[in-house]
């Protein structure tokens, strides 16, 4: 660490100014550096470091994503989640994240498409644009979260690789990084990386939405950064974390959970209270948060405007 030059804000080449997740990974590595809020504050100066970075979070909400509940707590969001690569025990996911690297970061979409093509997560952002949706969300272990996620509609980003009329389906995989990942090691006959899959006209609903932020910041590794899916009307683990590679296919795709016990995780998997778990009802759920509440569950976790797909 000694030989690391901090340069002046003023002397950074253009494409490292860039959005505010940098920025704060900016002033954080200052604070480690020892450096402390003094230089933060007065050299870099407030006012210079605001007109510096073009603003990207929080992002503006969209209206017609907004159902009126709470939102569920941001610490549990945070601190309860299912993320295999880590650990199998939710509490501990957060604390086992700190060597993941997730920036830069470079995703491929390939397979039955015209203009295949790489992207690094945090240029489509700003390419694209982002937008805040608040999504209810489902684990098939019957718990479920009110989110105010941040990102774009899958379709947007999809459309730009123009998708072949032979291509039915979508797979997704997730990172493999074993030396960042300390859960994969303890789970050797795991199918790793982690994959997911879609039906076609499933990935370009405009429910169907590719998340890079959570409340009103950059999303959290524990999360799924820097982008993740976001299945509304699916069973959470439809909402593959950290995406490296998307792929169009003619054939429905192999996918991790789906391989290891197709009986507990079919591939479509849309939420019905009707249809059990092998081992569970998931007639109810319960909603997590310092004062958890158990509410019936509702056919694709109440958003009816699916239907039309499954007809
Ligand atoms: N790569 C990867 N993606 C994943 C998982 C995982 O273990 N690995 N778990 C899934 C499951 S079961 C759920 S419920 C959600 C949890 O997301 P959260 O931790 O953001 O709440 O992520 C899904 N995506
Ligand atoms: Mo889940």
């Amino acid at each position: 660490m000694a030989n690391v030059i901090i340069r002046p804000d003023w002397q950074l080449p253009e494409r490292e100014i860039t959005a505010i997740g940098e920025y704060h990974n900016r002033r954080s590595f200052i604070k480690e550096m020892g450096l402390g809020v003094g230089l933060g504050s007065t050299i870099l100066g407030p006012r210079l470091e605001a007109a510096a970075a073009p603003k990207l979070f929080p992002a503006k909400r969209n209206k017609d994503f907004n159902p009126r509940i709470n939102h569920t707590d941001k610490r549990w969001v945070g601190g309860y989640n299912n993320f295999y690569e880590f650990s199998t025990n939710k509490e501990y996911v957060r604390f086992l994240v700190d060597k993941f690297k997730t920036d830069p970061w470079r995703v491929e979409v390939t397979g039955l498409c015209k203009k295949p093509f790489k992207f690094d997560a945090r240029e489509m952002m700003k390419k694209i644009g982002i937008e805040e949706r608040v999504y209810r969300f489902r684990c098939v272990e019957a718990w479920s979260m009110v989110v105010p996620w941040a990102g774009y509609q899958l379709s947007k980003l999809l459309e730009q690789a123009e998708p072949k009329n032979e291509a039915k389906y979508v797979k997704f995989y997730t990172a493999l990084k074993p030396k960042e990942m300390p859960g994969l090691a303890r789970l050797p006959q795991y199918p790793w990386p982690y994959t997911e899959g879609l039906r076609v006209d499933e990935a370009m609903h405009k429910l169907s939405f590719m998340a890079t932020g959570a409340y009103g910041e950059p999303l959290p590794k524990q999360n799924g950064a820097p982008l993740r899916l976001i299945v509304p009307w699916k069973y959470g683990y439809k909402s593959i974390k950290s995406i490296v590679k998307i792929e169009f296919t003619r054939k429905q795709p192999n996918t991790l959970w789906n391989s290891l016990a197709p009986r507990e995780y079919p591939f479509e998997s849309n939420v019905d209270p009707a249809i059990s778990h092998p081992r569970w009802s998931q007639a109810s759920e319960r909603m997590i948060g310092p004062n958890p509440v158990r509410v019936k569950t509702i056919k694709y976790n109440g958003y009816g405007q699916v239907a039309g797909l499954y007809k």
